[in-house]
């Protein structure tokens, strides 16, 4: 009898729940504001490094490699044309002269629709109108309001020549970005590193003894606090080694990790990244390579008091990440990284984390230059996570454990959001 009622009012309930969970979970992601971990953007404070508007998505480095892929222009004579004639082969050839099929070509048009331009409208020049008189200020919080972000989260370089000064005339800080330590100069040139940190005032030698290490460690402390940095970053080759002799292995185990232990921050890893491969691309050289987890492991198991992000490029390298991140509580993955940010490979990854992980990974980041980016890169992702959580809420409704929309709106919160805070232990 009670089997019988339980089975009527299982089967009610699963007919009920399953047939409203895929529009409710949309729905949910959609109004969760997003923490972005990893983003090129910046304030408006640091001036012509914040880009912003059409003819600067068009010419996003993705798509600069799709074009000179159709165009049979020279690739130095792109390159030499003024960033408004970029914009506009890129807009003939990509979007007039072929459908704009490709996941870079869908964000612009998703990013326009939501601004409120008329899509139907093939015009590049009535398109730029409505970005002609924009203030940089309101174009952020209309863009942020837009995709429904809480806060980006910069990429930092100290070593730039341009966004340096910024930080050494004591930006006053802008609440809706937040700082990250970018260290790829540090770490992946220390000759040239070496020589700058000198030009400084650093006491540095190339053959990092004693006194060369406490300086780097002044730099990453000094630098920490100067940009209030929620985490220290570095992209790396395939061949990315740990433990490793080279200096940038012992950089970070004589440096950067005591200072991530000391300061309280973690390190980001961003592995797997094969720099300039057609150097005439410029920006948009760079292609992918498989790399070894275990080397990810390892860093994780010899520095249990430090706590590692990381990313990885290859698509053949997100299972063991996946896995090794269940080893370790250290570990945290996060997004679907450049070449990875694609909806048939962030379904694939998400769906795999989410079965290997549960709730415990950050899905996504934008990686955005371009401000307007945001935009499509957060609708276009909160979709995908949106389907992943409704099959999996769908597979639990049917086992009879019911699911509310409050307990929905807690995971989405945790995903877009929670997860990255407290790991950096600022919940
Ligand atoms: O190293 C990185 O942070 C990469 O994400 C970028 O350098 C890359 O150019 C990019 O924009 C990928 O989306
Ligand atoms: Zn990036």
């Amino acid at each position: 009898m009670i089997t019988a009622r339980k089975e009527r009012e299982h089967s009610m309930n699963q007919s009920m729940n399953t047939a409203d969970i895929r529009e409710v979970v949309a729905r949910v992601v959609a109004q969760t504001p997003v923490t972005d971990l990893h983003t090129h953007l910046y304030a408006p404070a640091f001036g012509p490094l914040l880009l912003w508007g059409i003819d600067e998505m068009l010419t996003y480095h993705y798509l600069a490699a799709e074009v000179l892929r159709v165009s049979d222009m020279p690739y130095e004579a792109y390159w030499a044309l003024p960033k408004k004639q970029q914009a506009e082969l890129i807009w003939r050839e990509l979007f007039i002269e072929r459908s704009p099929m490709s996941e870079a070509c869908r964000g612009v048009l998703t990013a326009l629709d939501r601004l409120g331009l008329d899509m139907t409208e093939r015009d590049l020049n009535t398109h730029r109108d409505y970005f002609m008189d924009r203030r940089p200020e309101d174009h952020v919080d209309t863009v942020l309001k837009t995709a429904n972000l809480k806060c980006v989260v910069m990429t930092n370089d100290p070593f730039d020549p341009l966004e340096r000064p910024v930080w050494m005339n004591g930006f006053a800080g802008d609440k809706r970005f937040h700082a990250a330590l970018r260290l790829d100069a540090l770490l992946n040139d220390w000759g040239r590193a070496c020589a700058t940190m000198r030009e400084w005032g650093y006491d540095t030698e190339p053959d990092l003894g004693s006194k060369t290490v406490a300086e780097i460690r002044r730099l990453l402390d000094e630098w920490t606090q100067r940009m209030g940095a929620l985490y220290m970053a570095a992209s790396f080759p395939p061949d990315f080694a740990f433990p490793d002799d080279s200096p940038r292995g012992r950089i970070i185990e004589s440096c950067v990790l005591p200072a991530g232990r000391d300061n309280g921050v973690p390190f980001a890893m961003m592995i797997g990244v094969k720099r300039n491969v057609n150097p005439a691309l410029k920006l948009a050289a760079d292609g992918v390579g498989l790399s070894d987890v275990d080397a990810v492991a390892r860093i994780c198991a010899q520095y249990p008091d430090n706590r590692f992000m990381a990313t990885m490029l290859a698509r053949e390298n997100q299972h063991e990440l996946c896995v090794t991140a269940r080893k370790f509580r250290n570990l945290m993955p996060f997004g679907c990284w450049w070449f990875l940010n694609n909806p048939s490979l962030i379904e694939e990854m998400t769906r795999m984390r989410m079965e290997l992980l549960g709730l415990g990974f950050v899905p996504q980041h934008s990686d955005a230059r371009v401000l307007d980016q945001v935009i499509y890169k957060w609708e276009h992702s909160r979709a995908i996570i949106a389907k992943v959580l409704a099959d999996k809420y769908a597979d639990l409704i049917a086992t009879g454990w019911p699911i509310e929309e409050n307990e929905i709106a807690r995971d989405a919160a945790r995903l877009l959001d929670g997860n990255f805070w407290n790991f950096l232990g600022r919940n």
